[in-house]
């Protein structure tokens, strides 16, 4: 008995001994955000063109959530909702002009006040024209407005405007390592890597140029089918988000609709391509030096992109509505604390940006943020969550600016779409919405609103959305949106392209 007593207590001890030295150290934390990357601008997500297979790698060696999406499909509020885990009226930046609330919570500032060493690189992309530190970082390195693919100007920790030769996916690569490199004191860090690509216009570096000439690139079909969809579309045709514009200066005689106008259309998506390549490469280097570090399995590694990017899809360019193509994203995260590396999972459910800071502070210990419309997708990754979300809602408000799409409002389930575009008066809408089965017609080819078959359907997702917004303190009378001033054929002030 005393010797089964004593055999006890020894393993008792081995155990915690055990449990002691598997206690978790705080991961660190890479983030890699791309800009205006397309759900399917990814090797894993099938493309058959464009291969990523340092992208792919972190999927494959982790999670891909296949089904993620913005809420607000514009660079600034979407990359605010993803720090903060709000939607764009609470954290206020509903614009490309907005600088992020000083004071407002993120997951950065989180990490920061947890001990983490922080720093940010690259497009930071809220408040166009201011290039100094922001809060939650020990170390942030960014340049005014969008950067350039060559030669930008860096401001390197409010040290003042320099410009680094070089493009720029490379540049802040080597920026970001260097910082990587250097003695963190001992302190778990967080690394945000901002890049300029794939964003417009589009430059490739001279290896990529020519990567896909050889590739057919029409228009999709979905570009010549709006009879039943509402008009503005058909208005927006022309303009600079359109099909038959300029193409972000791939065309320089517009509007153009004849057949062979579609080569213009063609490089410009071999270019978005081509700067595709040069992230990918980027993303292979970070995972060498993590492992070279021994840092590679306790190290959280994600690669998002901030919105989507209609590319000829109903006959837009640009991004802004809710069709599938603007507003669902590509999200890779490897962590073997999440998932063993042996065992990736693909996430069918539906993902958003506002769920990033919950589930990021909670993978690395840190206090959650308070009243987040976002949600932890860690248990969801790790024993499932029949809890999760089976509907969201989508917003985005009508920019003087950038005249070409209406004030939008919808809701997306498991299996529906529903967009109305409310004229911001308050009185009865006055373009035709939209409703999709996403089950039957992913890319959004029939547009069931006219039919009195759907009304039931269409009564219920109005009412869905109704309470979807009212739990983020959106209601008929706190929902503020400008007035529609209608699509224009005008082209958006040279500086704010
Ligand atoms: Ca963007």
């Amino acid at each position: 008995m005393l010797k089964f007593i004593r055999l006890l207590a020894s393993s008792l001890l081995t155990a915690s001994v055990l449990v002691a030295s598997a206690a978790p150290k705080r991961p660190n934390l890479l983030f890699i955000l791309t800009d205006d990357q397309r759900w399917d601008a990814l090797g894993l997500a099938g493309n058959p063109h464009l291969k990523t297979p340092n992208i792919d790698r972190l999927g494959k060696e982790g999670v891909y959530f296949k089904n993620t999406f913005c809420t607000t499909s514009l660079c600034s509020p979407s990359r605010a909702s993803i720090l903060s885990g709000v939607y764009a009226h609470a954290h206020g930046v509903q614009d490309n002009f907005t600088e992020y609330p000083a004071n407002f919570r993120s997951f950065p500032m989180q990490l920061q006040s947890a001990g983490y060493d922080t720093a940010y690189f690259g497009k930071w992309h809220m408040g166009e024209n201011n290039d100094q530190p922001r809060p939650g970082f020990n170390w942030f390195v960014t340049h005014k407005g969008q950067g350039k693919y060559y030669d930008t100007e860096w401001n390197q920790n409010g040290a003042g405007g320099k410009v680094i030769p070089g493009y720029y996916t490379h540049v802040v690569t080597q920026l970001a390592e260097d910082w990587l490199k250097r003695d963190h004191g001992g302190k778990p860090w967080l690394l945000m890597v901002g890049h300029k690509a794939p964003h417009s216009f589009y430059f490739p570096e001279p290896k990529y140029s020519n990567s896909f000439d050889n590739v057919w690139i029409p228009y999709p079909e979905s570009a010549f089918r709006l009879a039943d969809k509402p008009l503005w579309l058909q208005d927006r045709i022309h303009t600079w988000h359109g099909i038959y514009g300029p193409l972000f200066e791939w065309r320089k005689n517009f509007p153009d609709s004849r057949p062979e106008a579609v080569k213009d259309f063609a490089n410009m998506t071999r270019a978005y391509w081509g700067t595709i390549r040069s992230v990918d490469d980027s993303v292979g280097r970070f995972y060498e030096l993590l492992k070279e570090r021994g840092e590679l399995d306790s190290t959280i590694i994600v690669h998002m992109g901030d919105n989507g990017l209609l590319n000829g899809e109903h006959g837009m360019v640009d991004k802004r509505t809710m069709h599938e193509a603007s507003i669902r994203i590509p999200l890779v995260v490897r962590y073997p604390g999440l998932t063993l590396p042996t065992q990736s999972k693909v996430v069918s459910q539906q993902v958003l940006t506002v769920d990033m800071a919950p589930s990021l502070l909670e993978l690395c210990g840190a206090a959650p943020l308070k009243d987040l419309h976002g949600k932890s997708w860690v248990k969801l990754v790790q024993r499932g969550d029949s809890a999760w979300r089976k509907s969201w809602f989508y917003h985005y408000n009508y920019e003087k600016q950038f005249p070409y799409t209406p004030n939008v409002r919808g809701v997306r389930t498991d299996t529906w779409k529903y967009v109305h575009y409310p004229h911001g008066d308050g009185k009865a809408d006055r373009h035709m919405a939209e409703l999709y089965n996403m089950e039957f017609d992913p890319d959004e080819r029939h547009n069931l609103i006219a039919n009195p078959k759907y009304a039931p359907v269409v009564k219920e997702l109005q009412s869905e959305l109704a309470k979807l917004m009212k739990q983020t303190g959106l209601t008929a009378a706190t929902d503020k949106m400008p007035m529609d001033e209608g699509i224009k054929k005008e082209l958006p002030d040279q500086k704010i392209r």
